[in-house]
């Protein structure tokens, strides 16, 4: 479903306990250039259909900085791996706004078909990196309601309250409508 086996562990667990089962691919695919992730995941599906026939999940995520116009957003894994953590706290010295979202938008093909689930964090960006658990962003970005950073928190607390177990939410729920899920 991903190469990032953080995010698979972390979907996967989620969609284990409604009796969904789901492997990790490692597959490049080509990436469009969008400013929506909803259409880089619909386009990933066709590509992917190609290759791996109909049943798939694929996650792509991005953090939407809103003092920095929405940037990293659908740059945000070419962004971590240049830039990283470090230069996003650079970027964002001197601008009051530390206002951020986490966004996934979960795809899922089945039976010929597209359809996209979208799960979304609203939170703030760090004065500085805390943490060690997660990957990605996670050091530098506070969900609302907590002062913690994703990093400082075990698996199971950032998946209670993540934008990724908010789109595994509705993917399941999708599921269980059509009676594939628990
Ligand atoms: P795939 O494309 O193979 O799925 P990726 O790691 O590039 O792997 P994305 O494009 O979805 O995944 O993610 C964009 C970047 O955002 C990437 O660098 C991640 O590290 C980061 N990211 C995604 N989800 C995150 C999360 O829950 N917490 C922290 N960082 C995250």
């Amino acid at each position: 479903m991903t190469s990032n086996e953080a995010k698979f562990r972390e979907v996967s667990l989620l969609l284990e306990g409604r009796g969904v089962e789901l492997d990790l691919h490692r597959t490049e695919y080509p990436e469009i250039q969008a400013d929506r992730l909803e259409d880089v995941v619909d386009a990933a599906l066709g590509w992917l259909a190609a290759v791996y026939g109909d049943e798939l999940v694929v996650d792509d995520s991005g953090l939407f900085v809103r003092g920095l116009a929405g940037f990293p957003g659908v740059y945000s894994s070419y962004v971590y791996r240049t830039l990283g953590c470090e230069g996003i706290l650079r970027l964002l010295e001197g601008i009051p706004d530390r206002g951020a979202t986490f966004q996934t938008v979960l795809g899922l093909r089945k039976g010929g078909e597209n359809h996209l689930f979208e799960g979304k964090v609203e939170g703030t960006i760090a004065q500085e990196s805390r943490g060690s658990e997660g990957f990605g962003f996670d050091p530098i970005f506070v969900p609302e309601g907590t002062s913690h950073t994703f990093a400082q928190m075990t698996r199971a607390e950032k998946n209670a309250i993540s934008h990724r177990s908010r789109a595994a939410a509705a993917l399941a729920g999708h599921l269980t409508r059509r009676g594939e899920a628990r």
